[in-house]
């Protein structure tokens, strides 16, 4: 502790940094690149398959306890089936995913999540019971809480803490490295297309790591802030995802030539405004309603334009972005500001409930934004809202980048051998198309609504196949070699840059020499924002605006090689936009590939706005061509596995 809190007085500057650097190399066996609900769970079930002498090893940027997307707590496990079965579970997903989802892996989820939800009860996590006197474990028949079908409720402040000692516990201290910022991964020099390891430098020392491992599991969340987002300046640092999200995973796993899939998908979440604080409780447990301007349900007012979208109908409430769909309608016919309706709602549960139960439901409601989001009650204390009198605004958010939420972009992975059509199924279960590059969570692509619960138990899928693929292969030893002095000046290029040229201007954020990477951020977010359909076109594009971002998007990547560093935390924040900006291309040119509006209130293309089934119901996929370094685009069949009827 002591030790921690003396390191958050400051970070390493670069001319320290420079002077000082030295360069450890770790051999291992598994590597786990990041340590969230996916890689903790990978932890957990590598070391349960994994033969004595087989080495396990977990390297993130942050601290595990209160790293990624589950950071602050959530007051909701989101996918637990129960009483529900897998085939349900799919008809859900791809309901929410309109239509194009690799089902093999949602089934694969579906059918093992339980088991993981069983595990955290058991390691102290508390969850909500409908009989608050019954003891027994939800594993020995007692029955939580539901916020909905498929979402349990918790009081899960310490959720994180409580996976990430179980990993920790799993793999042993001395082989989990915290606060050290993975910029890439590493193929093999003997073995065409095989992964062999990857590097990163430390957030708190000079030092620079290189990881050789037989197999890598890449777990590095989504990413948020590609776009601009609705909060700025003072607001900036409030987003909805967890903003330390950089697009890691898609980016890393892309530049090695792993294939994309669904990088056009994006999520819009619907949140209280400013704020982002969740509103699904205030929807399933306080029966609230979000209503526009004049009082009106804006779903029931445009239940017709929803309904012109298949595949309506195979679950019971419509997709995520058609809600959102019906929203913009009715804001675009002058009908905004949309409230959700917390004094209607409370007074109604009040009149009819028991005073125990009004404090409990009372004590709840609070509870669900302090575990999660506490920002939403910063806002409602500065904008002297107290939600029993005064209703909230909510609004779509800016876009975000995940394959976990209801979201589906990621990485094209083999499928559970005993479901996947042969052409889903290369040997490895959540392996990619590189050798030895296994994911999970948000990394895997068309498939999402597997929440923490579902992460966590993918992360375990995942791991598992990962053993077993260094098992079958015992002979292999990773061919990686690096010249350090070169590996040295790419990593810590925009600290060099900063020394070299900080004299020059008296403000060191404005330089003709280089740009920090903050402002090269502001830079991505305008683009995207005004060309990629942001909030600020009202997720609108088409064609010619993407054509027109794609050539403002491809100068300011060359400009990435200016980001200047003056410390190491900056130095991470520049690896960050790198990564970030990958996605940022990702994103538009799978848009721009995808002729049609597959997501209304997602986004639109004004040119192609109609859902097209006959020509697009297939996945859009890409790879980057080694020999040029450009993306490919192409599609993929899509193929039912679970019949709909
Ligand atoms: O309210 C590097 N989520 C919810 N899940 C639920 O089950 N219930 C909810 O209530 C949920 N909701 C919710 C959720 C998330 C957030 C932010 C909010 C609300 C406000 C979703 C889950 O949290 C999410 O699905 C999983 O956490 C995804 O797991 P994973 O493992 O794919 O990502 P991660 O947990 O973010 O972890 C990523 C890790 O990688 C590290 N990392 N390490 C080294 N080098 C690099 N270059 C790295 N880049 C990243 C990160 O630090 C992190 O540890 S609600 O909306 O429904």
């Amino acid at each position: 502790m002591v030790e921690q809190r003396s390191s958050m007085t400051g970070s390493m500057i670069s001319a320290d940094v420079l002077n000082s650097y030295k360069i450890e190399e770790i051999s291992t066996d598994l590597l786990i690149v990041g340590g969230g609900m996916a890689g903790c769970g990978a932890a957990f079930e590598a070391k349960r398959w994994a033969p004595k002498n087989m080495k396990i090893t977990l390297v993130e940027k942050a601290a595990i306890e209160r790293s990624g997307a589950v950071a602050m707590g959530l007051s909701a496990i989101n996918t637990y089936l129960g009483e529900n079965k897998p085939e349900d579970y799919v008809k859900m997903v791809t309901n929410d995913l309109m239509g194009i989802t690799r089902e093999d892996l949602i089934y694969d989820v579906g059918r093992h999540v339980d088991g993981s939800v069983h595990l955290f009860e058991k390691w102290g996590l508390p969850i909500f019971k409908e009989d608050e006197e019954d003891t027994r474990s939800l594993e020995e028949g007692a029955k939580p809480v539901r916020a909905g079908k498929w979402q349990i409720m918790i009081h899960g402040e310490s959720y994180k803490v409580i996976v990430a000692e179980a990993a920790r516990k799993a793999l042993g201290e001395e082989n989990i490295y915290e606060r050290i910022f993975i910029i890439r991964l590493l193929t093999d020099e003997k073995h065409e297309n095989r992964i062999a390891g990857a590097i990163g430098f430390s957030l708190r020392e000079a030092k620079i790591y290189i990881f050789k491992a037989k197999a890598v599991l890449i777990s590095c969340g989504g990413a948020v802030n590609v776009f601009r987002p609705r909060s700025q300046a003072e607001g900036m640092g409030r987003t909805w995802y967890a903003l330390w999200s950089a697009g890691s995973t898609y980016s890393m796993a892309f530049d090695v030539g792993a294939e994309m899939t669904t990088m056009e998908n994006r999520f819009v979440p619907n949140r209280f405004k400013d704020g982002y604080g969740p509103v699904g409780a205030w929807f399933t447990l306080f029966k609230a309603r979000v209503l526009n301007a004049y009082g009106e349900d804006y779903m029931q007012k445009w239940e017709s334009i929803v309904k012109d979208y298949p595949p309506y109908g195979l679950a019971a409430v419509p997709a995520t972005c058609l809600w959102n769909h019906a929203m913009l309608k009715d804001w675009l016919e002058g009908n905004g500001p949309f409230y959700m309706n917390t004094t209607g709602a409370m007074k109604k549960l009040f009149e009819t409930l028991p005073e125990k139960k009004k404090k409990a439901l009372e004590s709840d409601a609070w509870e669900d934004f302090l575990d999660m989001t506490c920002a939403q009650a910063g806002v409602w204390a500065a904008m002297d809202i107290d939600p029993r009198e005064t209703d909230s605004e909510v609004m779509p958010t800016e876009p975000y980048f995940l394959g976990s939420h209801a979201g589906a972009c990621g990485m094209w992975v083999s499928g559970p051998p005993d479901i996947a059509p042969k052409e889903w199924n290369w040997g490895y279960n959540r392996m990619t198309t590189v050798n030895g590059l296994f994911t999970a969570g948000d990394g895997v692509g068309a498939s999402g609504h597997k929440f923490s619960s579902g992460s966590f138990t993918e992360g375990r899928i995942s791991a598992k196949s990962a053993v077993k693929f260094i098992s079958d292969d015992p002979g292999f030893i990773p061919t990686i070699h690096t010249d350090n002095k070169t590996l040295a000046e790419e990593i810590y290029a925009p600290m060099i840059r900063y020394e070299q040229y900080k004299g020059y201007s008296t403000e060191p954020n404005i330089n003709p020499n280089y740009i920090k990477p903050r402002l090269y951020m502001f830079r991505l977010n305008k683009i995207m924002d005004e060309y990629v359909a942001g909030t600020s076109t009202f997720y609108r594009t088409s064609e010619k605006m993407l054509l027109k971002g794609l050539e403002l998007l491809n100068k300011l990547r060359e400009d990435a090689k200016n980001m200047a560093a003056s410390d190491l935390h900056e130095l991470m924040r520049a690896w960050e936009n790198y990564h970030r900006s990958t996605v940022g291309m990702l994103h538009l040119r799978h848009i721009l590939f995808r002729e049609e509006t597959r997501y209304p209130g997602f986004y639109y293309r004004m040119d192609h706005l109609k859902l097209d089934e006959e020509n697009w119901k297939v996945f859009v996929n890409s790879k980057k061509n080694k020999a040029t370094g450009e993306i490919e685009l192409f599609k993929k069949p899509w193929i039912e596995i679970i019949p709909k009827t």
